[in-house]
C-alpha cells in the first residue's frame, strides 16, 4: 500500500480536490478509497492489519507461505514480475526469493514508497533489478515489458475487492495483454459475522482508518469537515456480496471546500468504500469472462482467503 513520505504534487492535489469534489456532488455521495492512504492512514491500516478481527492479512501470508513452491512453479522463475504494491511486504519478499524474477516491477501510486522500497530491495536481494513505475490500477498502464521475458502480473491484498465486479473485469481485461500470467489475492465469501467484525474491530481502528479520509481532505484541501459529526459504519451487503464503508452525517450540516458547500441531512452517507467477496466459483467465472483460461486456486486451511493463478 502506498505511503507518503511528502506532500503531493499541485498536479496531484489537483486530481484529489476533483475526485472529492465529484464524489460529494452525487445523490449519494462517494469518495474513492485510494485516498485513505496519506501517512496517517497508511499507518491506521498497518494497525488494522494487525488486529484480531482483520483475518486478511494474516490469511493471505499463511497461504503464501504454504503454498510457494507451487505458486513459483505457475509463475515460473526468471519472469518478469510486475505487482501493484511497492513490494515493502513479506509476501514479495517471500515472492521473489522463491521467482528470483528477471526484472522486478513495483507499481505504486507513491513515488516516495517506491523510492524506499527500492532501496530495501537492493540491500535484500543484490541481485535483482528493480525498476519502479508509479501509476494505479484504475489507469491501463504503459509497461515496459521485456520482449522475451514472459510477464506475470501479481495483484496481492484482495485489493482487486476495491472494484465493482465490471470494473474487475475490464481490470483482468486490461492485464490479460500485458501478461500471459496473473497472480490474484482475493478474499473470499464466509460467514457475514466473520466479515462484519473484520470492518468494526473493538478497538476502533478501522473507524478512525474511515474518519481520517475528512482529516486529510480538510488538511489538503482546506475543507471544515467536522470528523465528530460523523460516524464510521460498515456492513455486509449479501445481495451484492461486499463490505460496505460509509461515513454517517449524526445531524443536519454543510461542509466547505473552497467555493463548494456540501449539505448533509442527518443519517446521510458518504460511500467510502467497497469490499467485494468472491466464492471461487464466481472469481474463476469472472476471470474467464476476462478471457483467462487456466484458474489455480490456493487457500489458506480456513478458507478464508485464495490467491488465484490465470493463464491468458
Ligand atoms: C486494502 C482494500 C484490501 O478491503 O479489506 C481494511 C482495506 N478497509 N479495512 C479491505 C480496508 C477497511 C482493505 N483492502
Amino acid at each position: 500500500m502506498a505511503r507518503e513520505r511528502r506532500g503531493a504534487s499541485p498536479l496531484e492535489l489537483a486530481v484529489f480536490r476533483e475526485d472529492v469534489v465529484a464524489g460529494l456532488s452525487r445523490p449519494q455521495k462517494s469518495l474513492p478509497p485510494k485516498y485513505f492512504y496519506d501517512a496517517a492512514g497508511s499507518r491506521l491500516f498497518e494497525r488494522i492489519c494487525r488486529l484480531a478481527e482483520y483475518y486478511v492479512t494474516r490469511a493471505e501470508l499463511a497461504l503464501t507461505r504454504q503454498h510457494l513452491a507451487a505458486i513459483a512453479r505457475f509463475a515460473g522463475r526468471g519472469c518478469q514480475l510486475i505487482e501493484y504494491g511497492s513490494g515493502e511486504g513479506v509476501k514479495s519478499r517471500l515472492l521473489i526469493r522463491a521467482l528470483r524474477p528477471a526484472v522486478y516491477v513495483p507499481i505504486d501510486i507513491s513515488q516516495d514508497a517506491l523510492r524506499a522500497a527500492a532501496r530495501g530491495l537492493a540491500r535484500e536481494f543484490p541481485w535483482l533489478r528493480v525498476a519502479p513505475l508509479a501509476g494505479d490500477f484504475s489507469r491501463p498502464l504503459d509497461i515496459p515489458v521485456r520482449r522475451g521475458t514472459p510477464s506475470v502480473v501479481y495483484f496481492p491484498g484482495s485489493t482487486i475487492g476495491n472494484l465493482t465486479t465490471d470494473e474487475a473485469h475490464g481490470f483482468l481485461s486490461m492485464s490479460r495483454g500485458v501478461a500471459a500470467k496473473m497472480l490474484v489475492g482475493v478474499d473470499l465469501k464466509k460467514d457475514p459475522a466473520v466479515l462484519h467484525a473484520a470492518y468494526n474491530d473493538k478497538a476502533g481502528v478501522t473507524a478512525a482508518f474511515n474518519l481520517n479520509l475528512l482529516t486529510r481532505i480538510n488538511r489538503e484541501l482546506g475543507a471544515d469537515f467536522d470528523p465528530g459529526r460523523f460516524r464510521h459504519y460498515a456492513f455486509y451487503n449479501p445481495a451484492a456480496g461486499r463490505i460496505e464503508m460509509h461515513l454517517i452525517a449524526l445531524e443536519k450540516h454543510s461542509v466547505r471546500l473552497g467555493r463548494h458547500r456540501f449539505r448533509f441531512a442527518a443519517g446521510e452517507t458518504i460511500h467510502t468504500e467497497n469490499s467485494c467477496k468472491y466464492s471461487p466459483a464466481e472469481f474463476g467465472a469472472l476471470a474467464a469472462k476476462a478471457g483467462f483460461r487456466g484458474t489455480k486456486t490456493w487457500t489458506d486451511r480456513r478458507g478464508l482467503f485464495a490467491l488465484f493463478g490465470l493463464t491468458a
